[in-house]
């Protein structure tokens, strides 16, 4: 029986406007401020498994899952109790510790492309110093990124970038350098010739190629046939460093990222998300020849007070030594269950929508294109998504607050779950309908 639709939230409105009196628009990281779908954003209590529970006490099954990083699931009890008996013992010495080498000799089992890696303390610290030792290993100043990838806020990044820039309509930041911006060349998701025209422009001036090798960050866009492969053929062929941004795909796509499954080697990767097992953990890692540049073993400079901290490297550690071929068995049973679902709930009201899914990432584009592209996922009605997000959340589900985001699907979620979803898309796409 489907719960009626959600009765106000006065205490989260009420939170949210103290906090928009002292945090700017109210949140620590845009896309939480539900900007983009019309609503007053829900402030959360707790979680557990599948599931938040908001101030005014509304339960919801959490799609969002922290954007990524809990493939186990809210407060596993595992977790909590690894938390709580390395907490006990001291939270950041600033100092080395074995939790550290644990956690990236597991790292490098998973992912052998990273012989070498080096923690940081998010995806973005990740990206920027990927960015750096790709710059000082080829002595080049320019890399490319696709239009619609986000690879953090870091300046070279914040060029025609996805996720909440995409969001709220500012692709390209102000207050990027304009040498920042003139080093980041553009070119287009899915699109080897494009690819190919940027080189030839640039010829010998490029240090890298970064990519999210399933794209995340303008909605769920997987990598098309050749897609990958032809990109190393490029950086092979140019001297380039090819970098997948793995920080959405890592350990969520497979156990060893997109790069086990498309059985391409990276030069560089940029981890975070699961790898943190939902405390603050980046990481970049690669080839050894070029790790061997960073600081002190080269002359890259990197640092980070709370780099590697043992806290994190707990929760990390966990939540990679908790991964197994069932979950992704049950990920991708869930994932296309649900794909499935949804793109059947909008058919029966007739309202365009295409799902574009791999395994447990999946985004809902209320379109009648099919999206590959920066491009084609602009097209996508937005408006459309904001009315199906409201009447999600009114009855129990929480999804992106963006329709640039990727869903997130946990090992807590049941078939119940995404039964439960799948009837509540059917009411909220009569929002959708009824908005013709
Ligand atoms: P963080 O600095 O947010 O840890 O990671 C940046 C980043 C880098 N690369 C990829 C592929 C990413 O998806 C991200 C961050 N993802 C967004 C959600 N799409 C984080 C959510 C947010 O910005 O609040």
């Amino acid at each position: 029986m489907l719960r009626k639709p959600r009765s106000r939230t006065p205490r989260s409105d009420k939170l949210f406007a103290a906090a928009s009196r002292i945090l700017p628009g109210g949140v620590d990281s845009p896309v939480r401020a539900f900007k983009s779908v019309g609503a007053t954003p829900v402030f959360i209590v707790r979680g557990r498994g599948a599931r938040i529970e908001d101030e005014d006490g509304h339960t919801y099954i959490d799609y969002v899952m922290s954007w990524g990083p809990l493939i186990h699931g809210h407060a596993p009890r595992g977790l909590l109790k690894t938390l709580a008996a390395t907490a006990a013992k001291g939270t950041s010495f600033g100092a080395p510790t074995e939790l550290e080498t644990r956690l990236a000799q597991r790292v490098a089992t998973l992912m052998p492309s990273m012989e070498r890696v080096r923690f940081v303390s998010s995806g973005t610290e990740a990206a920027m110093s990927a960015a750096r030792v790709a710059r000082a290993a080829t002595k080049r100043d320019k890399i490319v990124k696709f239009e619609g990838c986000y690879h953090g806020h870091a300046d070279p990044f914040l060029v025609q970038a996805g996720s909440g820039a995409m969001t709220l309509g500012v692709p390209t930041s102000p207050g990027v350098a304009a040498a920042a911006a003139r080093d980041t060349l553009l070119a287009r998701y899915n699109d080897l010739d494009s690819v190919e025209r940027v080189f030839a422009r640039h010829r010998g001036q490029i240090a890298a190629i970064f990519v999210e090798p399933i794209a995340g960050n303008m909605g769920l866009v997987p990598p098309g046939d050749g897609f990958l492969p032809g990109l190393r053929a490029v950086c092979d062929r140019e001297g380039a460093l090819l970098v997948f941004d793995e920080v959405i795909s890592g350990f969520r796509a497979a156990a060893g990222g997109a790069q086990q499954i498309f059985r391409i080697r990276p030069d560089l990767t940029c981890l975070g998300k699961i790898i943190g097992g939902g405390l603050p953990v980046g990481a970049y890692g690669g080839r050894a020849d070029l790790m061997g540049l960073v600081a002190p073993a080269g002359p890259v400079y990197q640092a980070g007070t709370l780099s590697g901290n043992p806290l994190a490297m707990a929760a990390g550690l966990w939540s990679l030594e908790e991964l197994s071929p069932g979950l992704y068995t049950h990920l991708a049973q869930l994932g296309a269950r649900l794909a499935a679902g949804l793109a059947d709930a909008a058919r029966q009201r007739g309202v365009p929508l295409q799902v574009n899914a791999f395994g447990s990432l999946l985004t809902p584009f209320f379109t009648d294109q099919p999206v590959r592209d920066y491009q084609s996922a602009l097209a996508a009605d937005t408006g459309a998504y904001a009315a199906f997000f409201r009447g999600m959340l009114a009855r129990g589900v929480y999804p992106p607050p963006s329709q640039f985001e990727a869903w997130f699907i946990s090992g807590a979620h049941t078939s119940r779950d995404i039964d439960k979803t799948i009837a509540a898309a059917r009411e909220a796409m009569r929002n959708v309908e009824g908005r013709k």
